[in-house]
């Protein structure tokens, strides 16, 4: 056999990436039209500000944003979990972080399939939300080893991306030609379908009992249930998604609208009815796939997230049943105990960033300053924000909940088992404030070697 180079996981996700959004986009029309208005509403966005484009150039940021994206999917099977897995990491995409959402009523519990360096991020950060049915919170007996027996049943991969896992597992990678059939044959698993697997009582009764369960376990796979582009500004898009005719979400998930922004505000637009088939022919209808739109803010330490989930949970009790301008008007108040200054954010240690010499600092020579604060002061070091790339469980739940319609929401005893999840997965999940920390503290002992001389 010939020797041929193998490509770069990056290179597969990117290509990947592109594929499953093209893929959606002839799915899902209102995907396009999504896209056309964040890509405007961005357009405009840095015309206006164009200190905010140079910045973004300046930290990696600006190539990456018209192809950032991220998708979410759900399984029903420990074997459809690790599958995925070695199907991620052929993409250089591996689990970050154990989300709950048994506690907003939702029996799934999730990872995020993502790049984790920073060239990779760079080049392309595509992420998968990635839920996992927890059929053992279904309370019927006959009904839960139903589910099991019809997901038991099922492949959801075809023969030829199996080969293809296997092959880049065994050969550390996947050449130009084979990289281009695993994208094709890996996008089989997310495809739709209009074919439900089962008769239209085993639906019914699935959905009876939640409507995510009759989701995940009455098709052929794991259909790719939306594809989230980055905006700029994320409350004029959802102004402007009524007049593009989408029907959006009543309020934006997350923290309010702020000079720096932290972590991730999101939005969606409801979830479409579409034509199905169940067996046996009846024709009927089911309601789960939806437009979403984020905005990403800078990542937060343990100490500036605790300080986030307080002053969430603080709004909440003011913000029921508000309209989002009195949303975003209630939560903007009660943010105000959250600093809005990126040097108040480092001085306190509530968000992460990384550390670059500048020009003057790479030009300066031997320095004997050990200080970070006073080396920016001084000009020879400059601080970005590190972008959060990871997700936020109750704007997850919040998702959710949007798009199950009446019926959905009722609640399971909240009961986190990241355990169960891990064991699924066959592997841990890396853990995201770790991530960060690490990211933080090389940049900063780089500057500082690079400075001591
Ligand atoms: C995932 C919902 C969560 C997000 O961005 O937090 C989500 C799903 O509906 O499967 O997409
Ligand atoms: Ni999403």
């Amino acid at each position: 056999s010939t020797a041929t180079a193998v490509v770069s996981p990056d290179a597969i996700r990117d290509r990947f990436s592109r594929a499953m959004s093209a893929m959606y986009q002839a799915e899902v029309p209102q995907y396009e039209t999504l896209l056309e208005l964040v890509e405007q509403v961005n357009r405009e966005t840095l015309d206006r500000d164009p200190a905010l484009a140079e910045r973004l150039a300046d930290h990696d940021e600006l190539n990456r944003l018209n192809v950032e994206r991220h998708g979410a999917i759900r399984v029903g099977s420990a074997g459809e979990l690790a599958m995925l897995r070695r199907l991620f990491a052929v993409m250089g995409m591996h689990p970050v972080g154990y989300y709950d959402l048994s506690e907003a009523g939702v029996p799934v519990h999730s990872t995020a399939f993502r790049p984790v360096d920073d060239a990779a991020l760079a080049r392309n950060p595509f992420r998968l939300f990635t839920s996992l049915l927890r059929l053992e919170l279904i309370e019927s007996a006959p009904l839960r080893e139903r589910a099991a027996a019809i997901l038991e049943a099922r492949d959801i991969f075809t023969p030829g991306v199996r080969e293809l896992i296997a092959l880049a597992e065994a050969q550390g990678g996947l050449t130009d030609d084979q990289a281009d059939r695993f994208v094709a044959e890996a996008l089989e698993t997310f495809r739709w379908h209009r074919d439900a697997t089962v008769d239209l009582a085993t639906y019914e009764a699935l959905q009876a009992e939640h409507r995510l369960i009759a989701d995940v376990v009455c098709f052929r796979g794991p259909h790719i249930n939306h594809l989230t582009p980055r905006t700029l500004d994320i409350d004029e898009v959802q102004r402007r998604m009524p007049a593009a005719g989408m029907n959006p979400k009543a309020v934006i998930e997350g923290p309010p609208r702020r000079d720096c922004p932290i972590l991730l505000r999101q939005t969606s637009f409801k979830a479409l009815e579409e034509a199905v088939r169940f067996a046996g022919e009846d024709p009927g209808t089911h309601t789960a796939r939806f437009g979403e739109i984020e905005q990403r803010g800078v990542a937060l330490t343990a100490a500036g997230r605790a300080l986030y989930d307080r002053l969430l949970t603080a709004s909440r009790e003011q913000t029921a049943g508000l309209d989002n301008a009195a949303h975003q008007r209630v939560l903007a108040e009660v943010f105000a105990d959250f600093p809005d200054d990126e040097a108040e954010l480092r001085r306190q240690g509530l968000a992460f960033f990384e550390y670059r010499l500048t020009d003057a600092g790479r030009a300066a020579g031997a320095v004997d300053e050990r200080d970070l604060e006073a080396l920016i002061e001084a000009g020879l070091v400059s601080a970005r924000p590190i972008t959060y790339e990871d997700f936020l469980p109750v704007s997850a739940a919040g998702i959710f909940q949007s798009n199950l319609g009446d019926g959905g929401g009722e609640a399971y005893a909240g009961n986190a088992n990241r355990e169960a999840f891990e064991a699924a997965l066959g592997a841990p999940v890396a853990d995201e404030l770790a991530l960060y920390a690490e990211r933080e503290r090389a940049s900063r002992e780089a500057v500082l070697a690079a400075l001591a001389g």
